[in-house]
């Protein structure tokens, strides 16, 4: 009925909680330029990047995670394999120098897209206090 339909509508998940941009990539709706992928996650170069090196490292199943203030004690695995996935990229780009991991969070932190994230960065100096 209408009013089945209207708290169907009400029960939704809140914007942040909703499929992302990211999700078409993972699904390869949308092309993107993959360099690493296994089970758990993905990364990717990023399409503006603010550095010579900027890979992009997501979970392929967001599971609520839509940024780092939304994490439980369950993501607590996830959140190691992003970690651990952006030394590996790191490595395989030849970031032997050093490279800087970030993640965004809300406005505040600049987050534009509401799938956590890992930036990792490299191929330059980076300085210190980022902007
Ligand atoms: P942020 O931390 O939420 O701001 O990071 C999102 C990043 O995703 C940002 O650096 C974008 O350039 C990047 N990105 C992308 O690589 N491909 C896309 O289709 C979109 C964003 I939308």
């Amino acid at each position: 009925s209408e009013k089945d339909a209207a708290l169907a509508a009400a029960a939704a998940p809140v914007p942040s909680d909703s499929p992302t941009i990211f999700d078409k990539i993972i699904n390869k709706e949308i092309p993107s330029n993959v360099v690493y992928e296994d089970d758990k996650v993905l990364a990717f170069r990023d399409i503006n990047p603010q550095a010579p090196t900027h890979i992009v490292i997501i979970p392929k199943v967001k599971d609520g995670l839509s940024g780092l203030s939304k994490s439980e004690e369950r993501h607590c695995e996830i959140l190691g394999r992003l970690m651990y996935t952006a030394k590996l990229v790191a490595k395989q780009e030849g970031l032997d120098d050093g490279f800087r991991i970030v993640i965004n969070d809300g406005p505040n932190g600049c987050q534009s897209v509401y799938h956590i994230h890992v930036h990792l960065l490299g191929g330059r100096q980076m300085n210190w206090p980022p902007g």
